[in-house]
């Protein structure tokens, strides 16, 4: 077993497995398909030296013993920089590499129906396309709430888009960090924490930069210029 391998294991000599503060600001989705063939582990290196602080592992397409040696490299990465590691859709693969948390989406298990299958202190999102999802995942007791799609995106397909209008609107009934999603750039993210949001979440702006340490420093860049703003 490597050393990535090892650290990956819980109650690994030496290494913290206090779970890493929440820090929404820059949420990298790190997404195979985005990256076109890229190595995830690099982009997951770069978007921590750019300074990002939270990041989730997205696969919809490997199945779960093909995904479990990537999702343990990334998982130990995280561990080692400090990183909160969150895996999309998968509860099992998280409970199993000890991710700090689980994302759903709509179609998946609702948060009161997950909630339990979760070690504790772990972290639950959900994806939101609505306000009325907004508020039905937050009764539910998530620890964040993502809402999107704010722009236009060729990520993803099949919903509508919601604006900043959507966050504005929400800001002041969501209480956990309210994260906005879908078609955030370097250039348009400042908007998106102007209209209220506590952070944003990118695939493409990151995954499929030419230099993804470079995308995320810009992200922060734009984040932080817009909270002091
Ligand atoms: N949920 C709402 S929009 C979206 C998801 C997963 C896609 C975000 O991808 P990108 O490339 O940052 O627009
Ligand atoms: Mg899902």
């Amino acid at each position: 077993m490597g050393l990535l391998e090892r650290l990956a294991r819980p109650y690994a000599a030496g290494v913290s497995h206090a779970a890493p503060p929440l820090t929404p600001d820059l949420y990298v989705i790190l997404d195979r398909t985005a990256a076109g063939g890229r190595d995830l582990d690099a982009i997951l290196d770069g978007a921590i030296a750019g300074g990002c602080r939270m990041v989730q592992l997205r696969e919809k397409e490997w199945p779960s013993g093909r995904l479990l040696p990537l999702a343990e490299r990334l998982r130990a990465r995280c561990r080692v920089a400090r990183v909160a590691f969150i895996v999309n859709d998968r509860i099992d693969l998280a409970l199993v590499v000890d991710a700090d948390g689980v994302h759903l989406g709509q179609d998946d298990l609702p948060p009161r129906a997950a909630r339990p299958l979760l070690r504790p202190g772990m972290v639950l999102g959900v994806s939101t396309h609505s306000a009325e999802q907004a508020r039905a995942a937050q009764a539910e007791g998530v620890d964040y709430v993502a809402v999107g799609s704010i722009f236009p995106t060729a990520t993803k397909s099949g919903f509508e888009l919601v604006g900043t209008e959507l966050v504005q609107r929400l800001r002041a009934e969501i209480r956990v960090p309210l994260i906005g999603i879908g078609g955030i750039t370097p250039a348009n993210a400042g908007t998106v924490i102007r209209a209220g949001a506590d952070g944003v979440a990118v695939i493409s702006a990151v995954c499929a930069a030419p230099d993804p340490e470079a995308a995320s420093r810009r992200l922060l860049d734009a984040i932080r210029a817009a909270r002091a703003s």
